[in-house]
């Protein structure tokens, strides 16, 4: 039986007199007349249990192998539900790591009778460690993947991605979150951290007798997707967090299948969206609600200090209207409305003024792009389809040269949702039927852009220099298997070099910016070596010398393998 591990009990740093914490006069002033109310009892622990299950927080990755394999857990207190878990949780081990480290780990496959590969959501990582359908293991064999952490701070998640098997496989389980930290540059920015920073990977159960994680969907659930009835955030249902009426961080995933959450307070009380898929949006973006659509995330801060000790306030998804057809299994439809979790306010906190400064998100220039592709999402012969086809392994469906801008433009003519994800690049959201993207998910860098029924939604798209396959798809996992396309990145091509070969002297050059290119010389074209020292920069261009005469001495330019 699996115990989770409990995150720990929110603090009262900055109610005791001695702590660090610098208070504003109108914190201080706030305290003050807690104090005389005699409502300040530093190291209270201020609540019973409540109602329902407190929120679990999956254990942090320890570094070794991530082992997935049929298991029995504990959902439901005093219940053993079948499940696939990564080693023994659902959802897996949290992997936590920051910008210049390098994730390197074992994926073991334990499964029965199902191959397995595991996809970095939200990672750029070397194509061959991507997660592409075409790098599944079978039972009983494990490999390596070897990432190094390039990119901003973000929050991001990784789950199962084999071929024919993501929506199975997910459902079941396999998912966990991926957080790319900074810790530093959130308390110089006044972001919460520590036990106020909490993730919620946040899908839906459909229900059953046997309290099992069953992937079994009907004919009408491929087409419009597996809807549960029932939440669960972090793996707990029915889920409470005691909170102080301080300012929290919380993580948003949605890792359902298909279901798009509409996220708001029970109260409509306002917060705000600071965070992407791609990390900061560079905004505090104050909303009520707003649509969270599968493999999306944000960030957001949420304050309850205009709530009484004793009180609390529910995390739902709210209605929305589709127009969705008759038919179908009962319960809560797409767009109806389903309670998330509830947070108790337990104990007396003060709010943190909202950061004023956000660092702006570098994203690309539209005007450089180089050119326009368009994706038509459809159905034909009931299969959910890119440019009116369904998605075979084996076909490379375009090619991308690397590091350029490109625009894509998505056209739904469903009647469906679809959340398009974009394996190896980030994009910036440019236009929804051609107006100005409104939506607090279409700010910042996004690797998942929801494509709305009937709309057409294009974004500038820009390349990184990691070639290799990568994959284009629905995040809505009952047409991921269909709806998906196969690119490939391209090989750079290095700049021009230019060799001025003197009596004493060699100079080369090449057009300066060149990121990531190195300078290697030979001998004999078989042995390279890299070029001792920096190249200088000279006007437009990177030069570099040595005192030699070699007139027999070769140069190139090279892209580092796994950068
Ligand atoms: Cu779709």
């Amino acid at each position: 039986m699996i115990s989770f591990q409990l995150m720990d009990k929110p603090k009262l740093e900055c109610l005791r007199p001695d702590s660090s914490s610098v208070l504003t006069r109108r914190q201080w002033i706030k305290l003050t007349a807690l104090a005389a109310a005699g409502m300040l009892l530093p190291g209270r622990r201020a609540f019973a249990a409540h109602p329902g299950n407190e929120l679990r927080l999956p254990p942090i990755w320890d570094g070794g192998p991530l082992t997935a394999e049929p298991g029995h857990v504990e959902i439901w207190p005093g219940r053993i539900t079948n499940a696939l878990t990564i080693n023994g949780h659902v959802p897996g081990p949290t992997i936590r790591l920051k910008r210049g480290d390098r994730f390197d780990a074992e994926i073991v496959n334990r499964l029965t009778g199902e191959d397995l590969v595991l996809h970095w959501h939200g990672l750029k990582p070397p194509a061959k460690f991507d997660g592409h359908p075409n790098q599944s293991v079978s039972p009983g064999q494990s490999y390596r993947v070897k990432i190094p952490i390039v990119q901003d701070p973000a929050f991001c998640w990784y789950h199962a991605h084999t071929h024919d098997l993501t929506a199975s496989q997910v459902y079941r389980g396999l998912a966990g979150a991926f957080m790319i930290d900074d810790p530093e540059r959130d308390a110089v920015l006044g972001l919460p951290t520590g036990s106020r920073d909490i993730p919620l990977l946040i899908r839906d159960w459909k229900s059953n007798p046997s309290f099992a994680l069953t992937y079994a969907p009907s004919m009408f659930e491929h087409m419009w997707g597996y809807l549960g009835n029932t939440i669960l955030v972090n793996g707990t249902p029915d889920a409470w967090l005691s909170v102080d009426q301080g300012t929290w961080r919380f993580r948003l995933l949605n890792a359902c299948n298909a279901r798009v959450l509409r996220i708001g307070f029970d109260d409509n009380r306002t917060f705000h969206v600071f965070a992407s898929d791609g990390g900061l949006t560079g905004m505090m973006e104050p909303v009520t609600a707003f649509d969270l659509s599968p493999g999306q995330r944000v960030e957001i801060l949420a304050s309850f200090d205009n709530i009484p000790v004793g009180g609390s306030v529910s995390l739902r998804s709210l209605f929305f209207p589709i127009a969705a057809p008759a038919g179908g299994p009962a319960g809560p439809r797409q767009g109806d409305p389903l309670p998330i979790m509830t947070f108790h306010i337990d104990q007396v906190g003060i709010s943190d003024p909202l950061p004023t400064v956000m660092p702006a998100p570098d994203l690309p220039d539209e005007l450089l792009s180089r050119r326009t592709r368009n994706f038509n999402l459809g159905v034909v012969n009931g299969q959910h389809t890119i440019n009116n086809q369904v998605y075979q392994l084996g076909r490379t469906d375009f090619e991308v040269p690397p590091g350029e801008i490109e625009i894509w433009q998505f056209t739904n003519q469903t009647a469906n949702h679809h959340p398009m994800h974009v394996h190896g690049a980030f994009f910036k959201v440019l236009s929804r039927n051609a107006s100005l993207p409104t939506l607090p998910t279409d700010r910042g860098w996004r690797d998942t852009v929801t494509v709305f029924p009937n709309e057409t939604v294009r974004v500038a798209i820009r390349f990184g220099p990691r070639p290799g396959l990568y994959l284009l798809h629905c995040h809505n996992l009952e047409h991921e298997h269909e709806m998906m396309q196969n690119f490939a990145l391209l090989d750079p091509v290095p700049p021009p070099l230019d060799i001025q070969q003197g009596e004493s002297q060699v100079v080369v050059s090449w057009p300066n910016p060149s990121d990531g290119w190195v300078l290697e010389s030979s001998d004999d074209l078989v042995r390279w070596q890299a070029a001792e020292g920096e190249p200088q920069a000279v006007a437009n261009r990177l030069e570099w010398w040595e005192t030699t005469h070699a007139p027999s001495r070769f140069y190139r330019l090279v892209m580092p393998a796994n950068l």
